[in-house]
């Protein structure tokens, strides 16, 4: 029995639905908060792990991740541009993270559905409204300045991922478990 429930336990994942960011941006963010923030500022991000969270699952089954996999495979809907251009610090969480001032409502409508469709499976989502963002910096729990510009990266997303959270030599790691495409096609402008 007790052999059993580990075999459980050690099936679980941690897996989470995200945008990817192109390695091109990641490395002009890298460069940007190398520029603005001091060492001292929090435990910043490497670049291969920087991406956008639209729902998080926490720790599941393989049989809960595939069910998940098909209803993320039924989504349709249209792609979408992403500008950074927001910069800001959570200190109760220690996060500091980019965003976005206006989420396009294509992202907006992505997340919604990734985190209702999460919730109907059992996965526990957060009471906190949805704000889109990058974590750049951990660990972040004193007073930092904010710069007042970020360098308004922009992604046009026309994917988005499941990732999964593994240990690789005692660091995290997140590795891209299956894409799914955004169509493509004329964008109504309040989508850019
Ligand atoms: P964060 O960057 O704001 O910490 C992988 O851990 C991703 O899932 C991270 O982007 C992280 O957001 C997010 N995440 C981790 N735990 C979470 C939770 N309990 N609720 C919502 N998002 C979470």
């Amino acid at each position: 029995m007790i052999d059993t429930v580990d075999k459980t336990k050690t099936s679980l994942r941690r897996m989470f639905f995200a945008l990817t960011l192109p390695e091109a941006i990641q490395q002009d963010i890298v460069q940007w908060r190398a520029a603005n923030f001091p060492p001292e500022a929090g435990r910043p991000i490497v670049a291969a792990n920087m991406h956008l969270t639209l729902a998080f699952l926490g720790e599941i089954s393989a049989a809960k991740a595939q069910v998940l996999q098909q209803q993320a495979g039924r989504i349709s809907q249209a792609g979408f541009s992403v500008t950074l251009d927001d910069v800001g610090h959570w200190p109760g969480s220690g996060v500091i993270w980019l965003g976005c001032k206006n989420p396009p409502r294509g992202l907006l409508q992505l997340a919604q559905l990734l985190r209702s469709q999460a919730a109907r499976s059992g996965c526990a989502q957060t009471s906190l409204p949805f704000h889109p963002h990058v974590t750049l910096l951990r660990g972040a729990t004193r007073p930092v300045v904010i710069p007042a510009k970020t360098n308004n990266q922009r992604l046009c997303v026309d994917h988005f991922s499941l990732y999964e959270s593994v240990l690789v030599r005692g660091r995290t790691r997140y590795t891209k478990v299956q894409s799914w495409p955004l169509a493509s096609g004329e964008r109504k402008p309040d989508d850019v």
